[in-house]
């Protein structure tokens, strides 16, 4: 079984203490790689070669970095097929998800903060006459970038990319389930010459990789994606050290059905949102409110439309919902199924392991599922699942369903089907999230602020934000 390395100063790098734990294929549940069961004495070299790499790269110039990044999305691009398969291998996702988002996303994310700092402007302030003020930004150290298994060089490239174009060093933590294309990753960076030590790639354990980095002294900054109860961990630890956090964790999220939505269109999504990437996303729908005058009709086009998903091999291209990233994850996610039952809830669909034929007998798929009859306040409704599982719930009035949808711990995303405009930005005003949109889900420009209120997060990511988190402002007042 080939050997996951780590990515340390420019070289790729057995773990110090020699030790490996096993990486599996979900889709037919058998070791095939082994993964760097690293240490603090791997992250304390890694941030060491980084801090040293900031000295110069936080000196070079935007046009040099900029290059950099563009020839790390191009050697992406370049070999985009090896990539696919091997995102799909480590996840269970498809490999028609990994080719249409995962990876054209990856070398997306690279091109796009190489371009954004070109167009970057910074402030002036006068004062009648008297003084003008100048805001400087600047980078900031080793930016700390940690990342989880449902999109993960997706996720990956989003944080480095901004780290990195900002003049700010890397020590990279992927996800210890999904680390295969973060491996590539690296290896590309050797090839295209990116410069030693600027990115550093640190596979293994959450907490035991994952504190030592965040603890450590000499990295100011901390991007993460995962969980809201790894958040809260990272947020108690950092949070004396005043570190500069961004805390992009979970979702309840509402999708909200009008009677007078275009009925067809809310069908669409509302498959897309609960089920893409086997519901492995934090943006999913996982709570379908539909209104009580189509609530019947909806329910049963709903029924149909899930009735035609295949779960199959994620490397066949009618697949549309591959296996669960870890064994673990499945039996998480069939516990929560059960938990439904207990509580009076309907399984209207699905709601088994799906065991397929031949070399995917033990793979990790699981039933698309629809449950009906589950109150907005039972655990189901309010915690997050992240698998391929939805709550229908009727509704009566708009301020029944705003009172609903916002009746969770957590605020990243909302979607809202209705053709009636006035609505639409109504409703969309009175959520508590991060995102909403309007007749669609997912739909992403890279532009925006992304990152979700309450417990979905802390900050928000994309365009000049992450720009702005990644480096420190300065302002300089010049009396005149
Ligand atoms: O996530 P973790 P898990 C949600 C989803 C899922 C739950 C748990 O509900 O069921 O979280 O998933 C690293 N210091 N999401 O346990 O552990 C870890 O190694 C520093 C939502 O897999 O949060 C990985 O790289 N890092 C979500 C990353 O954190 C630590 C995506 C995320 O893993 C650490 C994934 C520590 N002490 C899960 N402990 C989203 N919002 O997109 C772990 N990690």
């Amino acid at each position: 079984m080939e050997k996951i390395l780590n990515y340390i100063n420019g070289e790729l790098l057995k773990p110090s203490n020699g030790e490996y734990f096993e990486n599996y294929n979900p889709s037919n549940g058998s070791a095939y790689s082994w993964v760097p069961d690293s240490d603090k004495t791997d992250i304390d070299k890694a941030v060491a070669a980084a801090k040293e790499a900031f000295k110069s790269w936080s000196k070079t110039s935007k046009h040099e970095r900029s290059k950099l990044l563009m020839k790390l999305a191009d050697a992406i691009e370049k070999r985009s097929e090896e990539f696919i398969r091997a995102e799909s291998k480590d996840n269970g996702k498809t490999e028609s998800q990994a080719r249409k988002v995962d990876i054209p996303r990856a070398s997306a994310n690279l091109r796009f903060f190489a371009t954004a700092i070109l167009h970057d402007h910074s402030e002036l302030h006068e004062m009648d006459g008297e003084a003008i003020n100048y805001t400087s930004r600047q980078a900031i150290g080793v930016a700390a970038c940690i990342s989880p298994w449902n999109l993960p060089l997706y996720l990956l490239t989003w944080k480095i990319a901004p780290a990195l174009a900002t003049g700010n060093t890397v020590v990279a933590k992927p996800s210890e389930v999904t680390p295969m294309t973060a491996f590539l990753l690296s290896k590309i960076c050797i090839e295209v010459g990116f410069p030693k030590g600027v990115l550093n790639i640190v596979h293994g354990y959450g907490s035991k990789v994952g504190d030592p980095l965040t603890t450590h002294v000499d990295t100011p900054i901390i991007s993460f994606t995962g969980g809201t109860e790894t958040g809260k961990h990272i947020a108690g630890l950092t949070a004396p050290m005043f570190k500069k956090t961004s805390l992009e964790l979970g979702g309840k999220n509402p999708n909200i059905i009008f009677a007078d939505a275009n009925f067809d269109q809310a069908i669409e999504m509302s498959v897309k949102a609960a089920f893409s990437n086997q519901g492995q996303i934090c943006l999913c729908g996982s709570r379908l409110f539909v209104q009580k005058e189509i609530y019947s009709k909806f329910k049963a086009a709903l029924l149909t439309e899930v009735s035609k998903l295949k779960v199959g091999d994620p490397k066949a291209p009618e697949t549309d919902l591959g296996a669960m990233v870890s064994e673990s994850h499945m039996k998480k996610v069939l516990g929560k199924i059960e938990e439904a039952k207990k509580l009076g809830g309907q399984i209207l669909i699905g709601g088994e392991r799906e065991i397929l034929g031949g070399e995917l007998k033990k793979g990790y798929f699981l039933q698309p599922t629809v449950i009906e009859g589950l109150s907005n306040d039972c655990s189901i409704n309010q915690q997050e699942i992240f698998g391929p599982v939805v709550s229908l719930i009727p509704f009566e009035t708009e301020g029944e369903v705003i009172e609903m949808a916002n009746a969770t711990k957590y605020g990243l995303s909302a979607s809202i089907f209705t053709e009636n405009i006035s609505r639409g930005h109504r409703v969309a005003a009175a959520i508590d999230a991060g995102i909403v949109w309007i007749n669609t889900w997912i739909l992403r420009d890279l532009r925006i602020p992304f990152g979700g209120m309450k417990q979905s997060g802390l900050g928000r990511e994309g365009g000049f934000k992450s720009l702005q988190f990644f480096t420190e402002p300065k302002n300089v007042c010049l009396k005149i």
